[in-house]
């Protein structure tokens, strides 16, 4: 499926976008303006921005944890300003600030971000489930980490999800780690979509450096969900080219990652990748990624200052309560 000009140029801009929240994310962490970790993204905003960027607003999206999500939820057109307000502990958060980033947007079908690795499966059969009865041509968005395909859920999902012809995305973002592990440690073959063959899923591998290929494969899963076709496997490779998360050494076995490899893995960032592409088939100019630039940065200043303005969020004792649905 190819794209057409003003896609690649949506998918540029969200890349920009991305970049600048992620950059934002990391520095408000050092600064203590946020409650509880940050997993940086950096190196590895391509899948989000490619599986997400097309989705409806009524498609279910379940966000991978790296980036906290962030680069999924503003390119699905998720108002970032209620996320930040809700990391930072603000009455004007998505939950009311209480959740820091184990969110729900429930208004855009983002529902129940978790602390716990591929949470989100089962979730998605029943998200899969209701789209198939609703016959709208939903489709679910699910990014996950390599890591959470150790998980068993992840395989009844995808068993369910075959046996029922579910709208479902498996958008896998395979960075190679899993905090310190490797993959090799996690994974008997070398490509994660080597499971969907078991259930008989279409499973396509791609570069998760480049963000159009990301987006190709993403709106040719889209439209197989949409038309009834079923499920999808789609495996980005992709880095982690910083730590797993603020404050966590970032090893690789026992040892400390190089310095070289770090720079190395920079020369495949998605946004130079990205950039020289765009440039070289004159679909932007530098001055008009210079203003992308610029409005990113407007952005991400009303996104904190929203932020920082809001009220800390102190919830009484019975609104806490109200929020609890198990006894
Ligand atoms: C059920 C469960 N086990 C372990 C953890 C600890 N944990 C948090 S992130 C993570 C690694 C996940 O790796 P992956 O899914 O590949 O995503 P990545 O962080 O590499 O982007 C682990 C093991 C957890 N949160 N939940």
């Amino acid at each position: 499926m190819s794209l057409s000009k003003e896609q690649m140029r949506t998918l540029y801009r969200n890349l920009v976008r991305a970049e600048h929240m992620n950059t934002m994310m990391y520095q408000r962490m050092l600064q203590g303006k946020l409650i509880g970790f940050y997993h940086p993204s950096d190196g590895a905003i391509a899948p989000g921005v490619g599986a997400c960027s097309f989705l409806n607003k009524d498609d279910n999206l379940s966000p991978h944890h790296r980036g906290h999500g962030i680069t999924h939820m503003l390119s699905k057109g998720i108002d970032i300003k209620y996320y930040l307000a809700e990391h930072t502990g603000k009455d004007t958060g998505c939950c009311g600030g209480r959740s820091a980033f184990h969110f729900s947007f429930p208004k855009d079908k983002v529902y129940m971000m978790s602390g716990f690795i591929g949470y989100n499966f089962a979730p998605s059969v029943g998200w899969g489930w209701a789209a198939k009865r609703r016959n709208q041509g939903q489709v679910v968005m699910n990014c996950s980490g390599d890591g959470s395909y150790g998980q068993g859920r992840a395989h009844e999902a995808m068993l369910m999800a075959m046996n029922w012809q579910l709208p479902i995305i498996f958008f896998c973002e395979n960075n190679g780690m899993a905090i310190h592990s490797e993959i090799s440690e996690m994974h008997p073959t070398e490509d994660v979509s080597s499971l969907a063959q078991g259930y008989g899923m279409p499973a396509m591998v791609i570069d998760g450096q480049d963000v159009f290929a990301c987006a190709e494969a993403a709106l040719a899963a889209i439209e197989r969900g949409r038309t009834g076709k079923g499920p999808t496997f789609i495996e980005a490779k992709t880095l982690r080219i910083k730590e797993h998360d603020m404050g966590t050494p970032d090893l690789k076995g026992w040892e400390a990652r190089s310095e070289e490899e770090r720079e190395e893995m920079k020369q495949r960032d998605p946004l130079v990748l990205a950039t020289a592409r765009v440039l070289a088939e004159g679909l932007l100019s530098q001055a008009d990624i210079d203003q992308l630039h610029d409005e990113a940065s407007t952005e991400v200043q009303a996104v904190e200052d929203f932020a920082d303005n809001s009220e800390i969020s102190r919830p009484s004792e019975e609104q806490l309560l109200a929020d609890v649905f198990a006894p």
